[in-house]
């Protein structure tokens, strides 16, 4: 069954360009509503851990150096059916391919800088929100 959160990061590339207020702005018009939220910078230790599972990918090495290298916004977004109506919202992971009207479509400028982060599965969106947030910092 699917449960009603998700896990999200505005990445460095729409912090730079002061695409955070935007964006919160298309997340909450589209009917998230923030059980947590924080603005912080990851280490690279810390984004290497986040993204374990693509360990062995090419592009791992680029995407921690990547996400390490300026300030993120991460959140817990609530909604009925909240991972894939959020993966809907953000479009393709390619910005190229992105639907018109998605966040990446918007914002995003290539496949390694894409604005933001969601959630892949119930499952992760647990694990991933849990990386980020004590239980007492979920509202
Ligand atoms: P997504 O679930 O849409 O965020 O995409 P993936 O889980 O496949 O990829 C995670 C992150 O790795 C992307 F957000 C950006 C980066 N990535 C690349 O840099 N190059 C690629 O070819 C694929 C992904």
């Amino acid at each position: 069954m699917a449960t009603n959160r998700t896990f999200t990061m505005i990445k460095p590339d729409a912090v730079e360009s002061n695409s955070i207020g935007g964006i919160l702005k298309m997340i909450n018009e589209a009917g998230f509503r923030i059980v947590a939220m924080k603005y912080t910078q990851l280490s690279k230790e810390t984004a290497g851990a986040f993204y374990e599972v693509h360990k062995e990918r090419p592009f791992y090495g680029e995407l921690v150096d990547y996400m390490s290298s300026g300030p993120i916004v991460a959140a817990i977004l609530e909604k009925d059916n909240a991972v894939e109506d959020f993966r809907t919202l953000i479009g393709a992971t390619n910005p190229a391919e992105a639907a018109e009207g998605t966040i990446r479509k918007i914002y995003a400028t290539d496949i390694s800088a894409n604005a933001v982060h969601g959630s892949d599965s119930d499952e992760n969106a647990e694990i991933e929100g849990n990386f980020h947030f004590t239980a007492a910092e979920k509202h």
